[in-house]
């Protein structure tokens, strides 16, 4: 059985371009290790490539965040015509499973480890069921992910999930709302994983020196901080220079520092996301601690860890002139130029999204669609400076940060104190990280859900495709989250406690 396994992207900066940063969809290696050996299994990461459209397979697997959704069901749609059974799983099939289920043949909520396998052996028999639901509860069946197809595909193909969770709840975040919590697992486990992927790089030619670094693709790698503790010093012997995402609460603690350098940890992102106290609190984010963040970089620089942040802007509690702080806030931090300043967006089914369709309309922006719930165009009503001057000092604050001379400026701080430690590491990734990042929106953007430029992706339909005009419009129309007056649409409204499972799409399609 021929199958692909496609993580889909959409260029939030709305250039149609691929993102081949250091941060790679990790789905791929994994369901590919979940799939039997009679499967042969090609992975496409859309963040890396586009799906060769001139192929045919038995099955295609997708996986999508929610602001990707539209570009998943096309892509499904195209290869469903070639012949495909399409299934689509990830965040946007698990928590709106009933908005997904007319688009693909089957459509997966949650894990992969007890629904691929299944998948797979009904797809076999032509018994594909429409909804799959995984009842995993721990992580001991998470297999040893297969690296090789993406070792020439990705910038550090040393890729691993130790964890998967968090244990906070932080207000705008799409694991509060499913309510997981952090579930680590078995460190043996993590390190049989590092282990084999090392020897499988090393088989697929990639040099030794990139075999030796390591991303940990957790949530928070920290959730659990004796479990943390134990995995550092299990990656000690493994020779591997490591960065995870994690929490403030890591960074403000110097011993707990030490102990990462010292087995390995050479970067690590960290969501500060805001200098505003009330905006903060509103994130319900109380691990972080604005008044110790210039400490908290500082000491993590001093002890050779690079922190990289992202920053967010909240439409509910910042106004155009503390978006206008920012550089001098960032500069006063020591952090200078984070990787990103998004917009605080409330991903539907999140805790900040049921709370905001309480309260009276208009709280969304008119005509907001789901490709605009990136974080990097605002669907929200500022509550506190007019629409035009809160973008037009965000826009000034963008040009201002990513300035070349602020990156430059920020290099010159930086570099001396990590040599200074001896992290030639951090400091080559803080060298690749201000190279990577530069604020150059493309024409017509107006960072405005309703009014701003479409996404540029497309899918080679030909029209032979679609069997009416009618399909056609409901496959590429985009999915629509709010009306003109800036009311969310009822499909939002419902959380999926029961999903109806009718007609199944490939009866629609023959039909
Ligand atoms: C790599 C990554 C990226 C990459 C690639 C994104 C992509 N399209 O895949 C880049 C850098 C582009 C990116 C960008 C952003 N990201 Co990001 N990213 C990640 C990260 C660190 C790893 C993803 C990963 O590979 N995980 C490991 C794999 C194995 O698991 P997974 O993909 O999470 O899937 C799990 C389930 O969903 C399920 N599953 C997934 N697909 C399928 C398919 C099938 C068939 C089945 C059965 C199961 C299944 O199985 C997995 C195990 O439970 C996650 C954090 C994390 N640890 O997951 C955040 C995360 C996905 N990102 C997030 C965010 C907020 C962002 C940004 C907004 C950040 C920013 N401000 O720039 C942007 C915009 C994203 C967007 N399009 O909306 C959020 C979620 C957003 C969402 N809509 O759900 C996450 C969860 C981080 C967080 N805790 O907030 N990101
Ligand atoms: S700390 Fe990060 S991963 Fe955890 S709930 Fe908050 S935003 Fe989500």
């Amino acid at each position: 059985m021929r199958v692909a396994i496609i993580a889909v992207f959409v260029d939030y900066h709305r250039r149609g371009a691929h993102h081949r940063g250091a941060m790679q969809p990790q789905i791929g290696p994994l369901i590919a290790a979940l799939l039997p050996d009679w499967c042969e299994v090609e992975i496409i990461n859309d963040t890396w490539e586009d799906p060769d459209w001139s192929k045919h397979y038995d099955l295609v697997i997708l996986s999508c965040l929610h602001a990707d959704f539209d570009r998943a069901r096309q892509i499904g749609h195209y290869f469903a015509r070639r012949g495909a059974r399409t299934v689509l799983g990830g965040a946007m099939a698990s928590d709106f499973p009933q908005l997904c289920l007319p688009y693909f043949d089957a459509v997966v909520v949650g894990d992969p480890e007890d629904t691929i396998p299944r998948i797979a052996e009904d797809a076999r028999r032509g018994r594909l069921q429409r909804l799959y639901r995984s009842q995993a509860t721990g992580l001991d069946d998470v297999p040893t992910p297969k690296l090789a197809p993406i070792a020439h595909k990705q910038m550090f193909p040393l890729a691993v999930e130790a964890s998967r969770g968090c244990p906070y709840t932080c207000d705008f975040c799409v694991l509060t709302a499913r309510g997981r919590g952090h579930v680590p697992r078995p460190v043996a486990h993590v390190v049989r994983d590092i282990v084999a992927g090392k020897a499988a790089l090393r088989q697929a030619g990639v040099p030794g020196w990139k075999e030796r670094l390591l991303v940990l693709y957790d949530n928070n790698l920290a959730g659990n901080l004796r479990w943390f503790r134990d995995l550092c010093l299990a990656l000690k012997p493994l020779d591997v220079l490591w960065g995870a995402c994690l929490t403030f609460n890591v960074i403000a603690n110097r011993e707990l520092l030490k102990l990462m350098y010292d087995c390995g940890c050479r970067a690590v992102f960290v969501g500060l996301e805001t200098f505003n106290p009330a905006a903060l609190a509103d994130m319900c984010k109380p691990q972080n601690n604005i008044g110790k963040i210039e400490q908290a970089i500082a000491q993590s620089r001093d002890e050779g860890i690079l922190v990289i942040a992202g920053l967010m802007i909240s439409a509910i509690n910042d106004d155009a002139s503390y978006i206008r702080s920012l550089p001098e806030r960032l500069k006063a931090s020591g952090l200078h130029v984070p990787s990103f300043i998004s917009f605080e967006t409330p991903i539907p089914g999140t805790p900040l999204f049921q709370r905001l369709l309480a309260e009276p309309d208009p709280q969304f922006l008119p005509h907001a669609n789901l490709y605009d719930f990136s974080s990097y165009t605002l669907v929200l009503q500022p509550r506190r400076s007019p629409l035009a001057e809160f973008l037009e000092a965000y826009r000034d604050t963008m040009k201002q940060v990513y300035a070349p001379t602020r990156r430059l400026s920020k290099l010159a701080h930086d570099l001396p104190r990590l040599l200074k430690r001896g992290s030639w590491t951090a400091a080559a990734l803080d060298i690749g990280d201000m190279c990577g990042i530069a604020f150059d929106p493309v024409a017509g953007r107006t960072f405005a859900a309703g009014t701003d430029r479409l996404p540029a992706e497309r899918v080679p339909f030909t029209a032979d495709d679609f069997a009416t005009e009618a399909e056609r419009l409901d496959i590429c129309s985009p999915t629509q989250v709010t009306d003109e007056d800036g009311r969310v649409l009822d499909a939002w409204r419902r959380r999926p406690a029961s999903v109806v499972v009718e007609t199944s799409y490939k009866n629609r399609i023959a039909a």
